[in-house]
């Protein structure tokens, strides 16, 4: 097995250099653990940006694929298989929505909710062709295609990949004035929204914000639109995070009064459990009955090697109740961080839903702080990245028990007052 320093060497020498990776090379994952080639192992808490809610390698994902994979991969949707159908259905009744278009990667579906969404504003609600407008928030991050970074106000995610992808209005994440405001428009088709904005820090909005942006668009006949590829599949400690605080005990009853059912609804990541990239666009029948035999699609979506993973990965979720253990252990996760902020006035805020938490370091944006102190959470053993600048997101695998929960907030304690007392 290559070392740590040779597997660098050969990124460095032959991989386009379009990440800056923590210096820590993966060769084994196992539920909350990963290891590097030397053997030491590690707490991971970013879980491939949230790809891992089920922790690595999960038995039962595994063996789906394993089975799957010896029997039929891919077959294009030239012909049926015997396995979408299955997958379609399970979807269906899951979220409650009629129709699901299967995709690969979350931008693949962030791209399909905005051609349906357009399509919807031309042939049924007769806004002229060519003059829908999509309404997204400052600081979204919604995927890399040149469309997205159309609307990025991230230089990093946009700068010099132009001519941009025009029809898309920017407002501030979070207020409803300006929502309002955007939804006069006569050719307003959708509203696209993280409902925890992810990249742009872990930004929780306030607990009526989705409700009443839903409320707004019904009024305008806008979509609503939820790209829950991050917060979705358990990460807030609900199904979805559109869920708002439910109550559920058990799958998830899509409660009236605290579930905001999006028009689309947008998933990724975690839905294959990080094992096979699928993801998937959801929404019924007056909206994607839009989409015509030819019109939208791509060669591997829907094959049945990633939809039977990706049934696995929702059986995963529903038979360990993975939403109410990362809504539990996010409460203690919190609560502990606020203790840290009482004692460090190197933390600076806290937030977050379930186990999708950020920590805000008492440092500008533009120092190294946050990576320097990722740096020695390494050397201690767990395993987070700074988001923009001074955050650092923690979001671990969500099959992690309490006790590993305790263990890590040792760490990242101890590591932040050890980093605060030698910085003075
Ligand atoms: C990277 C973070 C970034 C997403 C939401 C769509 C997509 C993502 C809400 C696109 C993907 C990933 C992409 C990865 C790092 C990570 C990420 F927010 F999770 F931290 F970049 F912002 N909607 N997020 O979070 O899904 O096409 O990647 O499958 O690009 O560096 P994808």
């Amino acid at each position: 097995m290559l070392s740590s320093k040779e597997a660098i060497s050969l990124e460095d020498n032959y991989g386009a250099h379009n990440y800056h990776p923590l210096p820590v090379v993966l060769s084994k994952g196992d539920g909350v653990y990963v290891w590097d080639p030397e053997g030491k192992r590690y707490f991971d808490f970013l879980s491939a940006y949230s790809a891992v809610n089920q922790g690595h390698c999960h038995p039962h994902i595994v063996n789906a694929l394993k089975e799957q994979a010896e029997t039929l991969t891919l077959t294009s949707r030239a012909f049926y298989n015997n396995v979408l159908g299955e997958f379609e259905k399970n979807m269906c009744e899951i979220f409650g929505f009629e129709k699901i278009l299967p995709m690969n990667t979350g931008a693949e579906a962030v791209e399909t909710a905005i051609k349906i969404c357009r399509k919807w504003a031309y042939e049924k609600r007769g806004i002229p062709e060519n003059e829908a407008q999509i309404i997204v928030c400052e600081n979204n991050f919604h995927g890399r295609t040149t469309t997205i970074i159309s609307f990025s106000n991230d230089p990093d995610a946009s700068k010099n990949f132009g001519p941009y992808t025009p029809g898309f209005i920017k407002i501030e994440y979070n207020n409803i004035d300006k929502l309002e405001e955007a939804l006069q428009g006569d050719n307003v088709a959708g509203f696209l929204v993280e409902p925890i904005q992810g990249e742009a820090g872990v930004m929780v909005p306030d607990a009526d914000f989705l409700h009443k942006a839903s409320e707004l668009c019904k009024k305008h006949n806008t979509l609503f639109i939820a790209d829950e590829i991050q917060t979705g599949i358990a990460r807030t400690g609900s199904l979805l995070a559109v869920c708002g605080d439910c109550t559920c005990e058990g799958s998830c009853e899509r409660q009236p009064g605290t579930y905001t059912k999006p028009d689309i609804l947008i998933l990724g990541k975690a839905l294959s459990g990080g094992a096979y990239p699928v993801s998937a666009v959801l929404a019924d029948d007056n909206i994607m009955e839009v989409i015509k035999p030819g019109q939208h699609g791509s060669t591997y979506g829907g094959n049945p090697l990633g939809t039977k993973v990706a049934i696995a990965a929702m059986e995963v979720i529903e038979n360990e109740k993975l939403a109410q253990n990362a809504r539990r252990l996010g409460k203690i996760f919190r609560s502990e961080m606020e203790d840290l902020k009482s004692k460090c006035s190197l933390v600076k805020t806290v937030r977050g839903k379930g186990l999708l938490n950020a920590v805000e370091i008492n440092d500008s944006p533009d120092s190294s702080t946050a990576w320097d102190i990722c740096m020695k959470l390494k050397e201690n053993g767990l395993l987070a990245k700074p988001t923009h600048g001074n955050i650092i997101r923690f979001a671990p695998p969500l099959v992690m028990t309490e006790k590993q929960l305790m263990e890590c907030v040792s760490i990242i304690k101890k590591t932040i007052v050890e980093f605060h007392e030698n910085s003075n």
